[in-house]
């Protein structure tokens, strides 16, 4: 029933895009019965990024995480299904794609990811973050005013 339906921020990242993964992870999303209710290709600037993942501001990787995550286009999507959170966390597989490979051979991360940086897909990591997420890129249309590059984007 429509009530029991949840949602989750997925992103292909620069490389999955450059690498052409884009068709066949979306017939993976399609088959495990999410759907992909929101789209926007878009390229993140070095603000957007940072903001996205303000959480990991400390980390000694995060210049190289923003600059790998400005690199090229990204594929942003909300998709929808019953458990869409921790379903898609399943599909994409652990952070570090080296891992995925042995670990989770089927996972999307195992599929088209290289290491723990460029490892192809974003998916929330709880219902609060999905919130947070969704809000991030998709929040700025209302009453057709627009307010934001972004949402300008996704009115094309
Ligand atoms: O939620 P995840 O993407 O699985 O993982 P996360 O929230 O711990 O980290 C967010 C992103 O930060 C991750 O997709 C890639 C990057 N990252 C995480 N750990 C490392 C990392 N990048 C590098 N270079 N090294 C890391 O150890």
């Amino acid at each position: 029933e429509a009530s029991s339906e949840e949602r989750t921020l997925a992103m292909i990242k620069p490389d999955g895009v450059s690498g052409n993964y884009t068709d066949e992870i979306k017939r993976i999303i399609v088959e495990a019965s999410f759907n992909i209710v929101k789209e926007m290709l878009t390229q993140l600037d070095k603000d957007t990024a940072s903001a996205f993942y303000d959480e990991h501001s400390s980390r000694s990787f995060f210049p190289d995480l923003v600059t790998y995550m400005t690199s090229g286009p990204v594929l942003v999507m909300v998709l929808e299904k019953r458990n869409a959170v921790s379903d898609w966390r399943g599909l994409i597989g652990p952070t570090d794609a080296q891992r995925a490979k042995i670990s989770h051979p089927h996972s999307i991360r195992a599929l088209c990811g290289k290491n723990s940086q460029k490892n192809c897909v974003h998916g929330s990591d709880s219902t609060s973050s999905a919130e947070r997420e969704i809000k991030f890129f998709f929040k700025d249309v209302v009453s057709g005013l627009v307010s934001s590059p972004l949402s300008l984007l996704q009115l094309l």
